[in-house]
């Protein structure tokens, strides 16, 4: 069996999605997600130069090895570019493998877990009583897991709050926008979202809450600190994981469990945090991070450490991701949650899948490999369209992280 064509296919049903389209001397094709938010056509770039012509002719039943060919044969190893054009390889040829045998991803991995995927959907309002209701909505969708984000009062295009109720889509100039952050008043802030939000809702949802990367160790320390009277499932990326024992010392401080990964690629920038146990979910995406085969490593290393999974799951992601996703999280022992943010019917057209949401819970459907397909006729009809993740400075100038 031989690859005989692959292909990139950029489309933007309301924002860009980078896809691989693998074609086999069998007639059996397979599609992997390439999408890097803001930095889309680096990844296409990379994939038509470097890793499609060593495509060509290649067993697509070797998995394994086309993984190990492109990632110990770049050399120049790792890094969100190289790891999002391997995931795309990767995908689309455990896609093409499940086609062959007639069986999903899960089956293949060994098997669902688990009936259904639990999913946390994103509310977020402009301010405490928007964001109060935003909750209140998700509720009635019927999301049992919610992560709030609000506008906090002083700081002008806060992260997280998004131009319509459902979808939150930060990508949206041609230049970065420009935010401002100050960290005393959201520490000041955040403790009393919650409060409200708990007062109003009582105890029997699960709600999560996204720091991205704003606080110094301390500062999310004392953050964690506060927040525990109201039981958050999780505080994500509360702090830049670049040196990973910088989480000691929030984790001394505070029990409120810890999420990080999504901007992780490989094992090594999430080693230390799993095995001195310094989170307690592991937020690694197929698509961010080499693929399943890459991903089921970190999920088996974890599991030693009682970590779970949390895969990482914005609307950047397209549905190839998260119909890969969903295959993953069935099979995974360790799940903890999936992210779930929903896609505008557009995106949804472009990428016919089986997948369905109930209850809070996501279905896979009974599909064959990861079961999302592709439209190109109507992916043509949408062209690329430049826009970048916003920027962060502080009051007085500096440069902050978004
Ligand atoms: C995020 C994203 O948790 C999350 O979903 O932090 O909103 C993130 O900002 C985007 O994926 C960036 O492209
Ligand atoms: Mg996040």
């Amino acid at each position: 069996m031989k690859i005989t064509a692959a292909r990139v296919i950029v489309t933007c049903p309301g924002r860009n999605f980078v896809t691989l389209k693998i074609e086999t001397d069998q007639g059996v094709y397979g599609i992997g997600d390439a999408t890097l938010n803001g930095r889309e056509l680096s990844v296409v770039a990379y994939l038509e130069e470097h890793v499609i012509p060593a495509l060509i002719g290649k067993d697509p039943r070797r998995i394994e090895d086309a993984w190990q060919y492109f990632y110990r044969g770049a050399y120049w190893r790792r890094g969100p570019v190289t790891m999002r054009a391997i995931a795309a390889v990767d995908v689309a040829l455990w896609d093409i493998k499940g086609k062959m045998a007639g069986m999903s991803i899960t089956d293949l991995l060994g098997g669902a877990s688990r009936d259904s995927v639990l999913v946390y959907g994103h509310a977020n309002g402009a301010d405490l009583e928007g964001t109060i209701d935003a909750v209140g909505q998700y509720i009635d969708l019927g999301y049992t897991a919610i992560r709030a984000q609000s506008g906090i009062p002083g700081i002008k295009l806060a992260y997280g709050v998004g131009r319509g109720t459902l979808h939150y889509e930060p990508a949206d100039a041609t230049l970065p926008t420009e935010t401002v952050w100050n960290t005393s008043k959201y520490l000041d802030y955040c403790p009393k979202l919650f409060d409200a939000l708990r007062s109003n809702y009582g105890n029997d949802h699960e709600l999560l809450h996204d720091g991205h990367h704003r606080l110094t160790p301390n500062e999310a320390a004392q953050l964690g600190k506060n927040l525990e009277p109201y039981r958050l499932f999780w505080l994500e990326d509360i702090t830049p994981a670049e040196n990973q024992e910088a989480f000691r010392h929030i984790r001394q401080h505070t029990t409120t469990p810890l999420a990080v990964g999504e901007i992780f690629n490989t094992i090594w920038d999430a080693k230390d945090l799993i095995q001195n146990q310094l989170i307690d979910y592991i937020r690694m995406t197929i698509v961010g991070s080499g693929g399943i085969t890459h991903l089921r490593r970190v999920a088996d290393f974890a599991a030693l450490w009682q970590v779970r999974t949390g895969s990482h799951g914005a609307t950047d992601l397209s549905p190839v991701t998260m119909g890969a996703a969903l295959q993953f999280d069935m099979w995974v022992p360790n799940f903890g949650i999936q992210e779930y943010m929903r896609h505008t019917e557009e995106t949804d057209a472009v990428f016919p899948h089986a997948y369905s949401f109930d209850k809070g819970r996501l279905h896979p459907g009974a599909v064959v490999g990861h079961g999302v397909d592709i439209d190109e006729a109507l992916a043509a009809r949408y062209p690329y369209k430049p826009a970048q993740l916003p920027v962060a400075r502080l009051e007085d100038g500096t440069m902050w992280n978004w």
